[in-house]
């Protein structure tokens, strides 16, 4: 039996791609459904396309949208490839500081607004094995 995760769950999956429309196309030849509109997220640089993959969880595609952003210097380096795992939480300002207490690093010193209206905040991968971990809240 599953229990019932409300206080964190995964919420996407996010990949960097330096082709947004030709990583729709995979994805949808896999039997994925991306919602038709594409978002900008100004502050982060990159254009996002998103797919449910359950009931909760989606893929997030992301494609830079200058050189200078995280997802333009992660495929300069990687690749293209998995970037972060985000997980939804109740209240992002609270779980920001129970991680920090936890003695683990986050990106913002406070949330910042993401891809959906979202209150987000990523948690360094060097405190955490290796993964971009994302935390975010719906407004
Ligand atoms: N996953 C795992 N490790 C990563 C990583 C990723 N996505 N991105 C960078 N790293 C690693 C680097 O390879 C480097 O490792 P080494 O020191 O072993 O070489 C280490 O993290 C730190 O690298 P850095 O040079 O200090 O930092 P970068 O300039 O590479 O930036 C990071 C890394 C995580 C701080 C930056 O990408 C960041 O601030 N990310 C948060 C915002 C973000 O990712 N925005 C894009 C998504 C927006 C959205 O989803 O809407």
């Amino acid at each position: 039996m599953l229990p019932e995760l409300e206080d964190c769950f995964l919420d996407h999956v996010a990949i960097a791609t330096s082709d947004l429309e030709k990583s729709v196309d995979i994805f949808t030849d896999l039997g994925l459904v991306f919602q038709e509109a594409r978002e900008v997220v100004e502050d982060q640089k990159v254009k996002t396309a998103f797919a449910h993959i359950d009931k909760n969880a989606h893929i997030e595609l992301l494609e830079p949208t200058s050189p200078d952003s995280a997802i333009a210097k992660f495929i300069s380096k990687n690749g293209p490839g998995i970037h972060h795992m985000c997980f939804r939480v109740k209240d992002v300002v609270a779980k920001q500081k129970e991680l920090i207490d936890k003695g683990f690093k986050m990106i913002y010193p406070e949330p910042v607004v993401g891809a959906g209206n979202c209150l987000v905040n990523f948690i360094h991968p060097k405190s955490t094995g290796g993964i971009l971990l994302e935390i975010s809240q719906k407004k």
